[in-house]
């Protein structure tokens, strides 16, 4: 097989241009994150976990289902930083 230079050229092109691409999606796009979260046991446990993931992006979209430990949250916002607003309630956090 014959590589010419052209050849290399284009491809690291593409290859830069999609890891320009992909690291500027991971910082700046919202995102669906899904916690583990124990010890919601009623409308108001699910009522701080979700003023809690508010303070720290309040344009989020929080989704809970406190039966199955399960918080959905759509947000731009760092996973670390929502699992630890959630965790400072006093909820267990799975990451
Ligand atoms: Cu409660």
């Amino acid at each position: 097989m014959v590589v010419r230079s052209s050849d290399i050229k284009t491809l690291d092109l593409a290859t830069i241009g999609s890891f320009r691409l992909r690291s500027h999606q991971h910082k700046g796009t919202a995102m669906n994150q899904t916690f583990t979260v124990t010890g919601m046991t009623c409308g108001h446990c699910e009522r701080a976990v979700k003023n809690a993931v508010l303070q720290i992006d309040p344009q989020a979209q929080v989704s809970i289902d406190s039966a199955a430990n399960r918080v959905d949250v759509y947000s731009a916002q760092a996973r670390e930083a929502l699992a630890k607003a959630i965790a400072e309630e006093g909820y267990g956090v799975a990451a």
